[in-house]
């Protein structure tokens, strides 16, 4: 993509209302728009960045059994009274009137949605177990909405049901998608902590929120070291064994938010120098509820004995938006956004220092033809602007890998390579310089 045919809209000023690092961070590298409080139009680079993380998530949702499907963001208020929660769910939820003066509602969340699916077309224990999930647009009329897309009033959510026969079904559901988050967000690049969490307007006794630690997280969460020192990415979760073996090792440990923390506990069970406490941002929060929806809702199968008996539920919800906050709170620094590989919005970006310069811009357009070729995403920078501005613009936007084109080096038949995330800058010939890009890109 050459950036002159494209829409970057970087700006060099803080915006005056932007408290925190990946909220400034995205308005100035052009990312998101504010259209009225909490709600946000998503520009090119923004987008495409929110579109990699859903398609993490999606992967990884898939590999543990999900099913795609997507429910709308209108529902109608009917299945909120069946469920007991239309005057519950209180003035976060946006209630609108069609034209027939029917009530609908912007969907906070799915549960009552999904319940009527499964209860119309599922009769039987053999349908089971099922998951379902979706990525759609939430509403939620947030009294505070803050942080740019951190907590949005309009916000895009990733939200699975499971629906088991019985309890120790349900649990494997669960304990299935708890691995499912861990490796998500590794994928992202970041460190995930399940902590145990209160379940909220949303029910049930079995919670877990995963939460990034960092400076700017909303709320406080404790837990004990040794649950950051284990990597998912080493483990075997192919068996329904392995995953249950590997969840209660993560159970053992002592983790609890703000609400659930028990000082007492705490202080007798993790030894003083594993105690961690700090801030993290909720990025996902699982829960299970067993029939809290399908009571009410009567949603019925049959078993295996022909009797009838309420589904057992869970719900596993990420807030894909509020994701691409959270990455950027784990990955800047004071020129910019250091994108992970996995969800950068392009691999590399070639910088050509002299448009002027005719061999420079024929070797930056042929390596970016190069590179577009064999399939890593590239922007060249061709705009008529100084070194310098295309340096900061460069740093600012975060692309991993910048590939830098000048007069004296082409000379001698090399380029420069810089890797965003330590600044470091190498000279190297353009095959090498190649290799050295399909190898990052390829390690992700
Ligand atoms: N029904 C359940 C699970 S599907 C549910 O709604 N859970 S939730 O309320 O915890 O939301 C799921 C995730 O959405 C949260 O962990 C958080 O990452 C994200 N989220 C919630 N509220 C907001 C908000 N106002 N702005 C951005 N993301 C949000």
């Amino acid at each position: 993509m050459r950036w002159s045919n494209y829409f970057i809209p970087t700006q060099k000023e803080k915006p005056v209302d932007a408290k925190i690092p990946s909220h400034q961070l995205m308005v100035r590298s052009g990312m998101i728009k504010q259209e009225s409080a909490g709600i946000y139009s998503w520009l090119p680079l923004g987008l495409k960045v929110l579109r990699n993380i859903e398609n993490i998530i999606r992967e990884e949702q898939i590999k543990a059994g999900a099913i795609e499907i997507l429910m709308p963001t209108l529902q109608s208020s009917d299945l909120w009274n069946e469920s007991g929660r239309y005057d519950g769910y209180g003035e976060e939820m946006l209630r609108i009137t069609d034209r027939q003066n029917r009530k609908l509602i912007y969907g906070p969340t799915n549960e009552e949605q999904v319940t009527e699916i499964f209860r119309k077309y599922i009769k039987s224990y053999k349908s089971l177990p099922l998951n379902l999930f979706h990525i759609q647009w939430k509403f939620r009329d947030e009294v505070r909405p803050r942080f740019g897309v951190m907590r949005g009033r309009e916000f895009l959510m990733k939200d699975s049901y499971s629906f088991d026969l019985d309890e120790d079904s349900a649990k494997a559901s669960y304990y299935k998608m708890f691995i499912a988050y861990l490796k998500t967000f590794k994928r992202m690049g970041l460190n995930a902590v399940p902590v145990s969490a209160e379940s909220g307007p949303i029910g049930g006794n079995l919670s877990h929120e995963f939460s990034i630690i960092a400076n700017t997280g909303e709320s406080e969460i404790f837990c004990d070291k040794n649950l950051l020192n284990i990597d998912i990415s080493k483990k075997d979760c192919n068996s329904d064994d392995e995953i249950s073996k590997i969840v209660e090792e993560y159970l053992g440990f002592y983790s609890a938010t703000d609400e659930k923390h028990d000082k007492v506990s705490f202080d007798k069970s993790v030894e003083v120098d594993n105690q961690v406490s700090g801030r993290g941002i909720e990025v996902g929060h699982i829960f299970s509820f067993g029939d809290k929806y399908s009571k009410p809702m009567k949603a019925l199968v049959v078993n295996a004995d022909g009797k009838s008996s309420n589904v057992y539920m869970g719900s596993y919800g990420i807030g894909v938006s509020r994701l691409v906050a959270a990455i950027i709170e784990s990955f800047n620094d004071e020129s910019g956004i250091i994108w992970p590989i996995s969800v950068a919005p392009f691999k590399v970006n070639i910088i050509n220092l002299k448009n002027s310069d005719a061999k420079c811009s024929e070797k930056s357009m042929e390596i970016h033809n190069l590179l577009e070729g064999l399939g890593i995403e590239t922007i060249f920078d061709d705009r008529d602007e100084s070194a310098g501005k295309k340096f900061s613009d460069a740093d600012l936007i975060g692309i991993p890998i910048q590939l830098i084109i000048g007069p004296r080096e082409l000379k001698n038949g090399n380029v420069e390579l810089k890797f965003r995330k330590t600044n470091k800058k190498e000279i190297l010939s353009f095959d090498n310089a190649i290799d050295q890009i399909k190898i990052n890109v390829l390690k992700g």
